[in-house]
């Protein structure tokens, strides 16, 4: 296969959608209002966006950087949305991220940011969501999504990459039994990371086990990201993933409904809480006008009410 010319994003779309995730970071802006000196979205051809998760320190973002080579020189351009779990105000993570990326910096085909994720100490955020639109909308091929979870990894990856890849590392000693059940639900590759580390084939045969008994077929592989070692391995499985896009993003598509409806129904609900009635009971119940059974099923009955009758 001839190699194609790796494709570039004109650097005045890269600085505007710099600005437009910094604006929406900011909460200076809407969502579309953002990326209003963008291009037209391109419905036809969106974005491939590969979700990486895992632990800290497993190794994800320097796989991400072997990643975007690879990626490069099929002739793809890559935005990478790193999500830095750490504060806000402490930017150490991001900076090593940033030394170690900084290679690319002079090739105008990859795009890479950091974004605080404010909430509840990591994942994904709302704004990751619209900096993920916003960059297929600027036109770049491929955008890959750094996240740590809270715990070993962030499901809600799911909700926004059409593949999900799960990295992990061997010798955590019960490092699979930390991997919580369920994982199986959202990986679509396991990456066995740092193989140059005594326990990698016991680590990599135990998940392999998990994914037996789950009944699915997701591919193990392992991976020595700091020299390059299994990522053509890595980027293989990417390929067929990405021929079956489409059944990917109705996956994607789904989970993000349901997590919206989710996030909805619990506005909607503290709201109701919150409000005169929900304040009456609850004072009710510290004057012990009421028990605590029954002050749960009137707040209950409230909140549903709320959540199911909403417009
Ligand atoms: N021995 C070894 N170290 C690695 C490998 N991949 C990454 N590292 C190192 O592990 C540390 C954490 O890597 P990093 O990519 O920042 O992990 P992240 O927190 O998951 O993004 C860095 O010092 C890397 O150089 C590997 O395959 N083998
Ligand atoms: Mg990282």
């Amino acid at each position: 296969m001839a190699a194609a010319a790796p494709r570039t994003i004109a650097l005045v779309v890269q600085r505007d959608l710099a600005r437009a995730i910094t604006a929406i970071e900011n909460g200076y802006a809407s969502a579309s209002a953002a990326g209003d000196t963008l291009p037209p979205r391109r419905e036809s051809a969106p974005a491939y966006v590969v979700g990486v998760t895992g632990p800290p320190g497993a190794g994800k973002s320097t796989l991400v950087d072997r990643l975007i080579e690879s990626f490069r020189s099929n002739g793809d351009s890559v935005a990478v949305i790193a999500v830095d779990p750490s504060s806000p105000f402490t930017h150490g993570a991001v900076l090593g991220d940033r030394v170690r990326m900084q290679r690319h910096s002079g090739d105008h085909g990859v795009f890479i940011r950091s974004m605080a994720s404010r909430e509840s100490g990591g994942g994904i955020a709302p704004t990751t969501h619209h900096a993920i639109a916003l960059a297929s909308r600027a036109g770049f091929d491929v955008v890959i999504v750094e996240t740590v979870g809270v715990g070993q990894v962030e499901l809600e990856v799911v909700g926004v990459a059409d593949v999900v890849i799960v990295v992990t590392v061997p010798a955590l000693g019960d490092s699979v039994q930390t991997i919580k059940a369920g994982l199986t639900e959202i990986a679509d590759l396991f990456v066995v990371n740092m193989a140059d580390r005594p326990g990698a084939n016991k680590t990599s045969v135990d998940l392999k086990h998990m994914v037996r008994e789950s009944g699915k077929s997701i591919p193990v592989l392992q991976t020595i990201a700091r020299d390059g070692t299994g990522v053509g391995e890595v980027m293989a499985a990417l390929t067929e993933s990405r021929g079956h896009h489409h059944t990917n993003a109705a996956r994607s598509v789904r989970f993000d409904v349901v997590r919206e409806v989710r996030d909805r129904a619990v506005r909607r609900a503290l709201d109701v809480l919150d409000g005169s009635r929900g304040r009456s009971i609850l004072e009710r119940l510290a004057n012990r006008e009421m028990t605590r059974a029954v002050a749960r099923e009137e707040l209950l009955d409230l909140a549903l009410e709320e959540v199911i009758h909403a417009d």
